[in-house]
């Protein structure tokens, strides 16, 4: 007969193994005593690179949120995880925190204008509170009235991400990396004037200010093309493309060598490489991203498709450099993952883009780019945080395909789009050759610049009953 785990008993708080335990006896406590006191407190950390759809995601997940405590029928398939036993779910008030808060308002306000905007860039990080009320399930009900479970939620710039995988490597091994990326196509012609740079400093060039800092811009001016122009996302060190509150301080003037070990400038820009990922660790994942017990891990895999075979390929590398770090048992990140791995759920956004009809290609696509194991352990998902389209039928080549119709963000006017064929997993050679993939800005629909009616979405509910249903 199977011995029950006494650490399932722990599950709820999101707690499964001694070391855990151990470590975060403290928190424990504190989460047992709330527990009794039907105060219990989740974090969610909502994960993925830049422009995956994470502000758009934790905007309309709060509106949504806040409708359906309102009784409106905004996230039907949460509200049946829930019993149908939601009653309430209010904003905790700014209270005295260090942290910037997310802004609601500002991004409600944004998709409630005439025309309606999308949220701009995130910049710093920044977290928001939510107090759902809960009719007790029991008989203890009665005894003990209603429960409380506060939802926090963490929203950043999901460049930093990337600083993740960095933290098991030393300056050198991160160079020699590093460069090797850089020196392929096409990311080599984006990067010609650094790495041309870099390869003509002799191995023991002194350590000079000007030579550190001119090899920083180059190389953060090279990313930046790499990102905006080529859409690759596998790009190192996270603040160097986004500097966040603290701007660009000389911890940020390091770049990768050709001879790390050379002594002289390559010293200077070890000590900057281990001050830096000191620091984003201390500042940044230690404090925030480490304590975060559920992840929806965000994924725009039509973004990719769309941006052509390089930057799809650079994105499947940044994921999987991204789950190894998570993954990793002996990291001091260990536990984020330790909490069980149906507490992941992976989301390819921005699936208002194609016809319902291809959404399970899309999910297909997704798990294969997680890799079958992760997949099958975690939860893989189809969303449209916001959806901005309907179903429709075009024409291609004389016969009807499915298509999607929207507002075009450029010209503001309504138009039929056939996004292309999404593959079932990653494409083969042949797929770049022939195949494309469409993929228009659109233009979100108005909303109520309360968002009291909640915000059009589709599978945001079964995302969120997957991740977080057990506990309400
Ligand atoms: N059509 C559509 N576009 C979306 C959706 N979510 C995000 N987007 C687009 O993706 C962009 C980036 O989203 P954002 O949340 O700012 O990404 P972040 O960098 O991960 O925070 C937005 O400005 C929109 O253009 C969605 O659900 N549907
Ligand atoms: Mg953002």
């Amino acid at each position: 007969m199977a011995v029950p785990d006494p650490f399932d008993l722990l599950r709820p708080l999101g707690l499964s193994r001694p070391l855990g335990l151990l470590r975060d006896a403290a928190w424990t406590a504190e989460q047992l005593g709330r527990s009794a006191l039907g105060q219990e407190h989740l974090r969610l950390a909502v994960t993925g690179l830049s422009r995956s759809g994470k502000t758009v995601f934790i905007t309309s997940l709060l509106a949504n949120l806040l409708a359906a405590g309102q009784g409106r029928r905004a996230l039907p398939a949460l509200e049946a995880a829930s019993g149908g036993r939601l009653r309430d779910v209010r904003l905790v008030p700014a209270g005295t925190q260090t942290v910037p808060r997310f802004d609601l308002a500002g991004h409600l306000g944004a998709l409630a204008a005439d025309p309606p905007a999308w949220p701009g860039r995130t910049d710093d990080l920044s977290t928001v509170e939510l107090t759902l009320t809960l009719e007790r399930s029991s008989w203890l009900g009665g005894l003990l009235g209603r429960r409380t479970v506060t939802l926090e939620l963490l929203d950043y710039p999901g460049e930093w991400l990337l600083d993740l995988p960095m933290l098991s490597q030393d300056y050198a091994g991160w160079s020699a990396a590093t460069l090797d990326r850089l020196r392929r196509e096409p990311r080599a012609a984006a990067c010609a004037e650094f790495l041309s740079f870099a390869d003509a400093l002799p191995a023991a060039a002194p350590p000079e200010e000007a030579l550190a800092r001119r090899g920083f811009v180059l190389y953060r001016d090279a990313l930046r093309v790499c990102r905006d122009e080529l859409g690759m996302r596998l790009l190192q060190p996270g603040r160097a493309l986004n500097p966040g509150p603290r701007g660009e301080a000389p911890i940020l003037w390091f770049f990768p060598l050709p001879h790390p070990d050379g002594g002289g400038l390559s010293d200077l820009l070890r000590q900057r490489f281990d001050a830096y990922l000191a620091d984003q660790r201390e500042s940044f994942f230690e404090p925030y991203f480490r304590r975060f017990r559920r992840q929806a891990v965000l994924v725009d895999v039509l973004g990719a498709l769309h941006a052509g075979q390089a930057a799809f390929e650079d994105t499947a590398d940044a994921l999987a450099a991204i789950a190894g770090a998570l993954r990793d048992e002996e990291s001091w990140l260990d536990r984020l993952l330790g909490v069980g791995p149906e507490r992941v759920a992976f989301a390819a956004t921005k699936a208002d883009h194609v016809p319902s009809r291809q959404r399970d290609a899309l999910a297909a696509l997704l798990g294969s780019l997680v890799g079958a194991g992760e997949a099958e352990a975690a939860s893989v998902h189809v969303l449209a945080s916001v959806r901005c389209t309907e179903d429709d039928v075009a024409t291609l080549d004389g016969r009807p395909v499915a298509a999607v119709r929207g507002v075009l963000l450029e010209n503001g006017r309504s138009a039929r789009v056939y996004p292309g064929e999404v593959p079932l997993r990653t494409p083969e050679p042949g797929f770049w050759a022939h195949g494309f993939f469409r993929m228009p800005e659109f233009q979100p629909p108005r909303l109520d610049p309360a968002g009291a009616a909640g915000v059009p979405h589709l599978g945001l509910d079964t995302l969120l009953a997957r991740l977080i249903g057990d506990l309400l």
